[in-house]
């Protein structure tokens, strides 16, 4: 083996992929970013990230490998173990699945059998995929019902759902998804499960943050069994988290992830996920939560003060659901005048949205990532009104011709607000 595959850096190795990343890095570094499942890691998150650790296998768990040479791993999961069980106040956290998916895939494999009724948020009404949608293993494996929101308040409808789980008696009952902007009612929905016979799991993937950071109600006690991701508003790498406080499944729930539905674990990503809890464990980070939906709840007043009707009619999180039909455009025109003016978003379906992702008028906003740059309710003021400038630029685009200059207009006020918050 060359000297150089020890040393030579990505810019000499490959410069195709070089090219890709150091542009990916001016990207992050120039465009405000609102999808609501992103956000900007530490440095010593890319640190552990980017560390040889990478290079090791091992299955099992901590003490109990199944490959030599696992000492330092072993100390870094015990850390991410331990500041988990810590962050959200339980007994149990398991800190290897790779992803939110697979920790849901881990529940569903430790309380399910195949048959099994699941009953999940509707996908509109702000859901996940893994959930039971008809495309995934979710749904195609388990018997998948659905409960959704209040035609009027667009809130989580209780006595619907408790209706619904009267009627399917589902196995599991599940909480959580990827857009649904207002606090949970986790209690209610425990009540629900209980009455029912059903296991009640949490999905907190998007709130985690919130939850860690005192500004959410936590799902315990009310939750059997908990899933996250690490990603989002826990500003942590990409992969998941299992937690739970019933004894009687700390060793079933091992076997269901390794090796119920993973083999070796991301051994640098563990690492990485250990030094997010630990920030998230500071004091500081309580004030980061805070901030982030006290900035949801700016952009989407100002943005609901500009015309634009704000689903369920405002947040009580880091999201603010746009629904753009009576602007006469889909959730895909904004998303795509927004980011020729270097702001990223997404298109999403909002509750009875078609079923058809190009007709979809909702658009998801989410303020974990500006708010790591250091924005606050100010830019939120400024972002709102530009938000709302390009919607009303692209809707008259739509009867009457070129909106150009008001992007431009935009991108200019935008490279200011990103010259002002710097990353790394
Ligand atoms: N579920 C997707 C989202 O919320 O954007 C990815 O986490």
């Amino acid at each position: 083996m060359p000297m150089s595959h020890f040393s030579a850096p990505v810019t000499q190795a490959d410069p195709l992929i070089a090219q890709a990343l150091g542009k990916e890095s001016e990207r992050q570094r120039d465009q405000i970013e609102l999808i609501a499942s992103e956000n900007i890691v530490s440095r010593a998150v890319l640190d552990a990230l980017g560390h040889e650790m990478t290079n090791k296998t091992l299955e099992g768990y901590p003490g109990n490998r199944f490959h030599g040479g696992g000492r330092f791993v072993d100390v870094v999961e015990q850390a991410a173990i331990d500041r988990a069980r810590s962050l959200f106040g339980v007994h149990y956290a398991n800190v290897q699945p790779h992803s939110g998916s697979q920790a849901n895939l881990a529940v569903f494999y430790l309380l399910l059998k195949p048959g099994d009724r699941v009953l999940s948020l509707d996908l509109a009404a702000g859901g996940h995929l893994s959930h039971g949608l008809k495309a995934n293993l979710s749904g195609r494996w388990f018997e998948a019902h659905h409960y959704g929101v209040d035609a009027d308040s667009e809130v989580i409808d209780y006595e619907a759902l408790a209706k619904t789980a009267r009627a399917v008696r589902p196995q599991l009952l599940i909480a959580g998804g990827s857009a649904y902007p207002r606090e949970m009612d986790f209690e209610r929905m425990g009540q629900i499960a209980r009455e029912v016979g059903a296991w009640f799991h949490v999905d907190m993937a998007h709130i985690a943050g919130l939850v860690a950071g005192g500004v959410h109600p936590s799902p315990f006690p009310h939750a059997d069994i908990v899933t996250c991701t690490t990603t989002k508003t826990l500003r942590g790498p990409r992969g998941g988290l299992i937690l739970t406080n019933k004894e009687d499944w700390f060793k079933r729930l091992q076997s269901a992830v390794f090796p119920g539905v993973q083999g070796s674990i991301h051994t640098q990503v563990i690492a990485a996920k250990a030094v997010c809890l630990g920030e998230a464990l500071q004091p500081e980070f309580r004030d980061y939560a805070a901030a982030v939906c006290t900035n949801a709840s700016t952009l989407a007043a100002i943005l609901k003060d500009r015309g634009i009707r704000i689903v369920s009619g405002g947040t009580d999180t880091h999201i603010a659901l746009l629904d753009l039909s009576s602007k006469g455009l889909t959730g895909k025109q904004a998303e795509t005048v927004l980011e020729r003016a270097n702001i990223t978003s997404n298109k999403n379906a909002i509750p009875n949205d078609s079923p058809r992702p190009p007709e979809w008028v909702g658009l998801r906003l989410g303020t974990g990532a500006v708010t790591t740059r250091g924005m606050g309710v100010a830019e939120m003021v400024k972002l709102g009104h530009l938000i709302a400038d390009l919607i009303e630029a692209e809707a008259g685009a739509v009867a009457s011709g070129a909106n150009d200059a008001a992007v431009a207009q935009a991108a200019e006020s935008v490279a200011a607000l990103c010259d002002a918050h710097p990353i790394y």
